[in-house]
């Protein structure tokens, strides 16, 4: 693959992949990344204590193994994720099959800390390491008159125990809007702590678009599709009235069958007190501009 951008520093030279970073000296990192310019107002260090890689890679939400909390770190062992690739088409100028291996080459790892807000009103504070997934886009050459990206997991049955209950439609399919999209907070996920992506977390690759509820955030991404027309989505699929394609995190706008106005953070133990969802859980400054004029309620 000959396509350069950005810049030539490939992982080896950024992050110690495979070297463990204990909590401090992650956000320590962080902070030299000058990642502190993208945090918003709500986002005071202390809110942004990560929570732990066992909290992380043992409550988690990838339906193709089981709809269990546990159920993804039983049984995700079972997906082989080497090799790898991702079919990358429609309107790009470079339609074609990226080897991961070959996109990670060209990418910047970096850390970022982020908020991870679910619909079910659980959340969790991640320390992902990644890329933008603007860097990939561009790697492929996004066409005049894409207005939308559609992505869609693995689906493997021999080794998706879930598949076999038809929860949802399969293969789990999301989209976002181009500029939803090339938002530099979207990002492309292969790691967290400084470790290989688990697989129960959506290795080797997964979005992770920080101010939308948790599965907006597709996992084990095989495909890319730059489109004109708005791509139909699992969740919305299953119940529009429930989960709207734009599903911004918004303390505001209710689910049908329960409030979004707090969450309760994983971790936090028992009878830990709920916490006050955020709109646009806490990137607000970032990202409300990319909805001016809309009605947030109505386009949920
Ligand atoms: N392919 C796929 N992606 C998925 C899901 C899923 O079931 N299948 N669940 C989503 C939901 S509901 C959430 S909250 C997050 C959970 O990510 P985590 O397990 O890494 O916390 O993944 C999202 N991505
Ligand atoms: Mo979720």
């Amino acid at each position: 693959m000959a396509h350069r951008w950005k810049n030539d520093l490939t992982r080896a030279d950024v992050t110690p992949y495979s070297s463990y970073m204990n909590r401090r000296q992650l956000l320590a990192g962080g902070a030299a990344l000058g990642l502190g310019a993208i945090a918003g107002p709500g986002m005071a260090a202390t809110d942004l204590e990560p929570n732990s890689w066992e909290e992380i890679t043992t409550y988690n939400n990838f339906y193709e193994f089981g709809t269990g909390k546990d159920d993804p770190a039983r049984h995700a062992h079972q997906m082989t994720t080497t090799p790898w690739s991702i079919e990358i088409g429609r309107l790009v100028d470079r339609p074609g099959t990226y080897d991961f291996a070959d996109i990670i080459s060209e990418m910047t790892i970096e850390e970022r800390i982020y908020r991870f807000r679910c619909v079910e009103a659980w959340s969790m504070v991640v320390p992902w390491n990644g890329f933008e997934l603007a860097d990939l886009l561009n790697m492929a050459g996004v066409k005049d008159g894409a207005k939308y990206v559609a992505f869609e997991t693995l689906l493997r049955a021999e080794e998706m125990p879930g598949l076999r209950y038809p929860v949802i439609e399969w293969p789990y399919v999301e989209g976002l809007r181009l500029d939803e999209a090339m938002h530099p907070l979207t990002m492309m996920a292969t790691g967290i702590y400084g470790r290989p992506i688990p697989k129960q977390n959506g290795a080797p690759i997964r979005l992770v678009v920080p101010w939308k509820y948790g599965f907006k955030s597709i996992k084990s991404i095989v495909k890319i599709t730059l489109t004109e027309d708005e791509p139909p989505t699992s969740w919305n699929k299953y119940s529009a009235r429930e989960y709207g394609f734009y599903s911004n995190v918004n303390p505001n706008v209710n689910h049908p069958r329960w409030s979004q106005a707090e969450e309760r953070r994983i971790g936090g133990g028992l009878f830990a007190k709920k916490e006050p969802t955020l709109m646009f859980n806490g990137y607000e400054a970032e990202v409300a501009a990319l909805y001016d004029g809309m009605d947030l309620a109505k386009f949920h």
